[in-house]
């Protein structure tokens, strides 16, 4: 009879002592959502791993307190399931961050030189505006500090396209138009050297073989008027960009 009583007793105190293995294992309902706090754990708002279901008090974090209160109804099933349920999301895009994000929409799939391209909205400054820099800003879409230096790194990673080339008169090797026009001048001139005294000569000939005839010595003197004109123009061209090239000193 008294063994039978102290028996009792021993049972009774360890139903007392460890009630939670024979009365309170953790339903399904309620393991599903400890296992998205698990996943969850230590995320912020804008974390991949983030999940607002697991973010019990909503206060854009998933941590310790999430955790306690969770533990605390961790065997009530229909509060587990309200909180399942409870697809809410806490975390609000600042404005800053808001304007950031029009800008990579805006810019998206565009490349340097694209008419969309937006050295702003590519985050990596990789000459394209792609999922990555996507991804970068949705992992800090509620940092507004951050979007804001975002928004202020307004360096070009494009290079700067080289300077305009005349092809047709690129065998003359210049690359501006001042330079170009002075190279033309230069030859021309050489030629005109050249051409000159040969069509004196020529004149002259005409000249001496006139024999009088007042219709050919019009014609050579005439050839003769027409090469110095010519030649006053050249070296005055040749003149004029020499000038020119002394005033404004290059
Ligand atoms: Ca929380
Ligand atoms: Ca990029």
């Amino acid at each position: 009879m008294g063994k039978k009583i102290v028996i009792l007793l021993f049972v009774l105190l360890g139903i007392y002592f460890f009630p939670i293995p024979v009365f309170s294992a953790i339903g399904p309902i309620c393991q599903t959502l400890q296992n998205k706090i698990s996943a969850a754990y230590d995320s912020t708002c804008g974390d991949v791993n983030y999940d607002p279901v697991a973010d019990i008090d909503k206060d854009k974090d998933v941590d310790l307190y999430d955790l306690t209160v969770f533990n605390a109804k961790a065997f009530d099933e229909a509060w587990c399931q309200s909180r399942l349920d409870d697809t809410s999301v806490p975390c609000a895009i600042g404005p800053i961050c808001q304007t950031l994000q029009n800008k990579i929409s805006a810019a998206y799939d565009s490349t340097c030189g694209d008419v969309n391209y937006d050295p702003v909205a590519d985050i990596d400054k990789d000459k394209d505006v792609d999922l990555y820099d996507l991804t970068v800003f949705n992992a800090k879409a509620f940092d507004e500090a951050w979007c804001q230096s975002r928004l202020d790194d307004t360096s070009v990673p494009c290079a700067t396209p080289p300077p305009p080339t005349f092809g047709l008169i690129n065998p003359l090797a210049c690359n501006t138009i001042p330079e170009c026009i002075e190279k033309i001048i230069g030859f021309i001139f050489w030629v005109a050297m050249a051409i000159v005294p040969i069509i004196i000569i020529i004149a002259g000939f005409l000249f001496l073989t006139s024999g009088g005839d007042p219709e050919k010595v019009r014609t050579a003197k005439r050839i003769i008027l027409y090469a110095c004109i010519g030649l006053a123009i050249i070296l005055l061209a040749k003149g004029i960009i020499s000038l020119i090239k002394a005033i404004i000193g290059s």
